[in-house]
């Protein structure tokens, strides 16, 4: 059945019951298409129908758009497709190159942004402020632009929660799904959330409200929505994504208007980890020196995830970052992050609060970046001390910690009682091995423990995966 019918359908009011549900969808894709810029009548004409034509030609660039078969119909998966979650903006999308397509321009490099209300499914107010605060750093940290967050008064940039009221914004929100957010053009400033949404973080349920304020924080800062599905910028929500980066189309947008982003520019954030340099000469250590470990034969000490998504393997008093081609350069600990010590008994990293947590004896260091802390190192409670291994859990958001055969789950935010007796390790996870050397949730969402020259992947049941141990000088280090 084509649009047309449902046209003359509508415009005659001879819809019969049986009819109804095929109707209502072909509806509701009409408000979608006219709703999203698909389809738009000049302001002068007085018809209020669309012809034929014009549904079908609507329909073939949202099709284009959303790499679907491009038939001009509205078939089941198009129709699937307009019941995504999505952005609120109208996707005018750059019609003569797949290039991203800039709307407007701040005049300035240096921003402000305030925001208003919180999610209060994300936990306190501190929990959303970091999730805006990671948002506008995928853009600061590719681009010549510097954000400071405003606690009173008047900022550039300025983001909210409202709902379904209409006395709230001329553009009210839908309840539940569908539309999640939408932002103004430079220079309004304008970022606003629909309140109805379960904005998490560190999960796949829920809406990611990190992902999505970037989302409408590349509107604020100029830019529209880009063809490409994998982008920052495509119209429609893709869930989640524990390690997610701009995609090449997103920062080439974002350059084009401000600029590249240079070593020189000032800003306020830790700056990110130093590319070991072969020139680079390592600070002299106080006493005798330290054997320089050698990734291809050594035990790990402790294996993390973040800061800037990069993973990090500690032995003795050295760390070097591991990549899809091997081990890194060794540096000593203390260059990266200042006043740490070497010989570590865990390493975790938050992408919750973006803190990262380095335990050693009875001690623990908190940085924020490369950066310590005010107050650490802090003493650990007793039966914290001498741990083997922690990780971030992305499902629930909090730290496991790992000593002998037990561990504990840390509500960073929620300072849950971590004085009282672990729990058995078996009680959660099956088939890992005890005591652990290192642990770590990686970048595909997966969790590896790591002990003498092996590693175990766990799968989604928490039991480790057929086929493992392997050898992981081979398969991380690439020996
Ligand atoms: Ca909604
Ligand atoms: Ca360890
Ligand atoms: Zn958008
Ligand atoms: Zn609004």
């Amino acid at each position: 059945m084509g649009l047309a019918l449902l046209l003359q359908a509508c415009a005659l009011t001879l819809a019969t019951s049986a009819m109804a549900p095929d109707l209502h969808k072909e509806h509701e894709a009409m408000s979608y298409l006219q709703q999203f810029g698909y389809l738009q009548k000049p302001l002068e004409t007085l018809e209020d129908e669309f012809t034929k034509e014009e549904v079908a030609e609507a329909l073939r660039s949202f099709q284009q758009a959303l790499e679907l078969p491009v038939t001009g119909r509205l078939d089941a998966a198009t129709l699937a497709r307009m019941q995504e979650p999505r952005c609120g903006v109208e996707d005018p999308f750059n019609q003569k190159t797949l290039k991203y397509l800039l709307l407007g321009r701040w005049r300035k490099r240096h921003l402000t942004y305030r925001l208003y209300g919180h999610a209060p499914d994300l936990g306190p107010p501190s929990a959303t402020r970091a999730a805006i605060q990671a948002a506008f750093r995928y853009w600061s940290n590719v681009a010549q632009l510097s954000f400071r967050e405003l606690r009173h008064g008047w900022a550039d940039i300025r983001l909210s929660f409202h709902g379904t009221a209409p006395w709230t914004c001329s553009r009210p929100f839908d309840g539940p799904g569908k539309v999640l957010a939408h932002a103004d053009v430079p220079e309004e400033g304008t970022v606003h959330f629909d309140e109805a949404e379960r904005w998490t973080e560190g999960s796949y349920r829920g809406t990611n409200l990190r992902l999505v304020a970037a989302h409408e924080i590349g509107h604020a800062l100029g830019l529209g929505h880009s063809r490409y599905p994998g982008a920052l910028m495509a119209p429609v929500y893709t869930g989640y994504r524990p390690s997610f980066r701009l995609h090449a189309d997103d920062i080439a947008g974002i350059q084009a208007l401000y600029g590249k982003r240079t070593p020189v520019a000032t800003t306020l954030e830790p700056t990110p980890a130093p590319t070991p340099a072969l020139t680079s000469k390592p600070p002299r250590p106080s006493l005798a020196p330290a054997p320089v470990p050698d990734p291809c034969t050594d035990d790990l000490d402790a294996m993390m995830l973040g800061p800037y998504d990069k993973t990090y393997a500690f032995r003795g008093d050295y760390v070097w970052t591991v990549t899809d081609f091997g081990a890194n350069p060794l540096l000593p600990v203390g260059a990266l992050w200042k006043g740490l010590p070497g010989r570590l008994d865990a390493a975790v990293h938050s992408p919750l609060t973006g803190r990262s947590y380095f335990f050693k004896g009875d001690k623990v260091w908190r940085y924020r970046g490369f950066q310590l802390d005010p107050g650490y190192p802090k003493l650990l409670t007793r039966t914290l001390t001498h741990l083997d291994a922690a990780l971030y859990w992305p499902i629930n958001q909090k730290i496991f910690l790992f000593k002998g055969t037990g561990y504990w789950q840390w509500d960073e935010l929620g300072w849950s009682h971590l004085s009282s007796s672990p729990r058995p390790i078996t009680s959660l996870f099956t088939g890992i091995p005890a005591p652990l050397d290192a642990a770590l949730t990686w970048t595909n969402g997966h969790v590896y423990f790591f002990r003498g020259t092996q590693y175990w992947r766990v799968n989604g049941q928490l039991r480790a995966e057929r086929g493992y141990p392997l050898s992981t000088a081979e398969r991380w280090m690439q020996c």
